[in-house]
């Protein structure tokens, strides 16, 4: 007899900066989080898609867990935790080449109350970078957590022991609908993922400070007669100061975001784009209900 098809819903989380989108990427196989050295970068919930042909796994790459600094800190943190309900397994990420610290055994604590019934699994990510001892050291830390059913140390970036992971996580599956058609990799639409890799190239070329305080919003996406997208995009940001910076001298600086996120967009697109870039300050905008409801950081 045909086994049945499985599928279900796996989130990720774990503190800032330990890999989460890397992983949903390289799972994936296609980049669909955007991913940065900076802690923070992803900020809503966004669905990865993983079909193969008897198993479907939908996974929710989550923002990292850390103290809520304002609103939208606070709108992640929900998110993150909101995620954790409904899912058949959660992925635990850490990072092996920084050990347990304090926001990860916050988070420990955070899981066994939260996890209920549902599995977690341990991925001690970076492992290439990390010493024997270092991984060795996260792993006997979480073998005293009879939450945690599996510890398995990986490397995003280099892909050690993602299939093995892949696995475990699908041995939590059960029988189930296909929840997107075999050719759906995200669950986010066109302009969000534009904005995102707006986003994603500002905090590349940024400076420190800034990044943080930046939200993109598409204002409009035209298709030409000629075939070609024209597309408008806001760059927010919290001081007239940073805005000088990000438009940089003679607009040098928004220029290399412009055309650091151009051709990513044309692939999306699969046509031409002609990009417009703008920068507006909106004062203290990530406490803003109103400011984070126009960027989509809300759950309405
Ligand atoms: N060496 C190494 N670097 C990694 C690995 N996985 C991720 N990184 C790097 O770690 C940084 C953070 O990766 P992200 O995937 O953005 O981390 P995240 O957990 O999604 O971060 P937030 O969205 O901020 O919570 C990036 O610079 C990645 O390239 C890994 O396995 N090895
Ligand atoms: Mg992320």
């Amino acid at each position: 007899m045909k086994d049945k098809f499985r599928s279900g819903f796996v989130t990720i989380i774990g503190s800032p900066n330990v890999g989460k989108s890397t992983l949903m990427n390289r799972l994936v196989g296609q980049k669909i989080s955007i991913v940065s050295e900076r802690a923070q970068t992803t900020r809503s919930r966004i669905a990865g898609v993983v079909s193969r042909r008897d198993y479907q796994i939908v996974f929710l790459d989550t923002p990292g867990v850390t103290g809520a600094k304002n609103r939208l800190g606070e709108y992640m943190l929900k998110v993150a935790y909101e995620s954790l309900k409904d899912v058949e397994c959660i992925l635990f990420m850490l990072d092996a080449s920084k050990g347990i610290r304090e926001m990860d055994e916050a988070l420990i604590k955070n899981l066994r109350e939260r996890a209920g019934d549902t599995p977690v699994v341990a991925a001690v990510n970076k492992s290439d970078i990390s010493t024997f001892d270092g991984i060795e050291t996260v792993r006997e830390r979480l073998e005293k957590e009879s939450f945690v059913k599996h510890i398995i140390p990986i490397s995003a970036e280099t892909g050690r022991n993602v299939d093995k992971l892949e696995a475990i996580l699908a041995g939590y599956l059960v029988e189930g609908p296909q929840y997107y058609p075999d050719d759906m990799v995200t669950d986010q639409p066109m302009r969000v993922i534009t904005a995102e890799i707006i986003r994603e190239k500002a905090l590349k070329c940024l400076r420190q400070e800034i990044p943080h305080g930046i939200g993109v919003d598409i204002e409009r996406i035209f298709l030409r007669e000629d075939g070609i997208h024209d597309i408008s995009a806001v760059i927010y940001c919290e001081r007239e100061s940073h805005k000088g910076i990000i438009i940089g001298v003679k607009g040098a600086m928004l220029k290399r975001i412009g055309s650091a996120a151009r051709p990513e967009i044309e692939a999306l697109f699969g046509t031409k784009v002609n990009l417009q870039l703008w920068v507006k300050v909106r004062p203290d905008w990530r406490n803003s209900a109103n400011a984070l409801r126009e960027l989509g950081y809300t759950d309405d």
